[in-house]
């Protein structure tokens, strides 16, 4: 029989990826879209004719209750957040009632409509923080480091508690950063990416960044959302790292990017105090046996691969055939 899955955040970057993955797997696909002056439907355009969407919101606990009693979808996906690190100091009520409290508004809509929906909760590395031991695994205790990753505690706990306390099906997903050429442009891989292309371009002469040293888990985002479905596919619900097992500093980032139209990145990157954060978090670096062992879930995208993919996506994009460009499936 058809499986129906409803997605908050599908007008994201993971939501996209998840969509086309679900649409591929043939269940029928409903997405929670807010209300806003312009569109918002970028990434998912594309989809358009094969989603269908509800006006919602992860503040409007009513709203969300309507939308899961109109769909009665099998699998419920949580991706809506505000998920730029930065703005949740600019920001941090906001962030904490999104973010954080969004998750109870909606595990509160499944308990009462129907608690057999499936959950999938988008919890991030960045409760890890100001890490404790390295490399982290889901028995790493937290340390968050931002009202985001606060936020996103209470989310990841929140999951954990309705599940035990109603036995849902609630599952969260700890994942490592994941990239691709529709990330948004404010984060650092992607600022780097379409930087590179537009120096090589010859639109910008620099790039300002901030902690060259900070280093992450990179992987693909097309990789991860498919970590989501298998989740939600086990015949018990658990948490899982999601994450490749390596790490690279912001600056092997922007090496490998620059050297990729040919560049030098040293000629062009410029350290600005502006983009320093006022906590960082310095190393990220997952450990995803658990979910190599029970979920057979294994990244197919290396680092150099993103990277490539994202900086040929830009050359394309700003209309460049400069490399000897690779895929020319992703929406903008
Ligand atoms: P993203 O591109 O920033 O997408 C966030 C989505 O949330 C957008 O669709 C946005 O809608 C929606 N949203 C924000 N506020 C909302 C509200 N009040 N009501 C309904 N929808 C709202 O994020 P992403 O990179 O795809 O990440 C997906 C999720 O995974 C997020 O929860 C993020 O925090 C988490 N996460 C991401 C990573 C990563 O590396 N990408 C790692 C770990 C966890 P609009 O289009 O209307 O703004
Ligand atoms: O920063 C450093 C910055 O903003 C990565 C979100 O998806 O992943 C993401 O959060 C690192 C940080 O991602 C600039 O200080 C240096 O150490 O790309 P980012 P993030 O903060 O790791 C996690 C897992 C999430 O859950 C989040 O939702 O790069 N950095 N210079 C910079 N970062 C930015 N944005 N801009 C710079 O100029």
């Amino acid at each position: 029989m058809t499986k129906c899955a409803l997605i908050t955040g599908i007008t994201g970057q993971d939501g996209s990826y998840l969509a086309e993955w679900l649409l591929q797997k043939e269940y029928q696909v409903h997405g929670i879209v807010r209300h806003a002056s312009t569109s918002s439907h970028g990434r998912i355009n594309h989809l358009l004719d094969r989603i269908t969407l509800h006006d919602a919101d992860l503040l409007d606990a009513s709203s969300l209750r309507r939308v899961i009693e109109r769909v009665a979808p099998d699998e419920y996906y949580n991706l809506a957040a505000m998920s730029f690190v930065p703005v949740s100091w600019e920001q941090p009520i906001l962030t904490a009632e999104t973010t954080g409290l969004g998750v109870v508004r909606a595990l509160e809509a499944i308990r009462q409509v129907n608690p057999s929906i499936r959950f999938y909760q988008a919890s991030s590395s960045e409760m890890f923080g100001k890490v404790v031991e390295t490399p982290q695994s889901e028995s790493t205790p937290f340390y968050p480091r931002s009202p985001y990753a606060v936020a996103k505690l209470y989310g990841h706990w929140i999951t954990v508690n309705y599940r035990e306390s109603y036995d849902l099906f609630a599952c969260s997903g700890i994942l490592f950063n994941h990239e691709s050429p529709r990330r948004g442009v404010e984060f650092v891989t992607r600022k780097i990416s379409r930087a590179a292309a537009r120096i090589k371009m010859g639109l910008d002469k620099e790039l300002r960044l901030g902690n060259l040293e900070a280093q992450r888990d990179w992987g693909f985002a097309g990789d991860y959302v498919r970590a989501m479905w298998l989740m939600l596919q086990q015949e018990a619900p658990a948490d899982y790292v999601i994450g490749t097992g390596r790490t690279q500093t912001v600056a092997a980032f922007a090496e490998a990017a620059f050297a990729r139209v040919g560049l030098d990145w040293q000629d062009y990157v410029v350290v600005d105090p502006r983009f320093y954060r006022p906590a960082e978090v310095n190393l990220l670096l997952s450990n995803p046996q658990k979910a190599h062992a029970e979920l057979e879930w294994y990244p197919d995208h290396t680092f150099e691969g993103l990277v490539h993919m994202m900086v040929d996506a830009d050359l394309e994009q700003l209309g460049s055939g400069v490399v000897g460009l690779t895929s020319t499936k992703f929406a903008a």
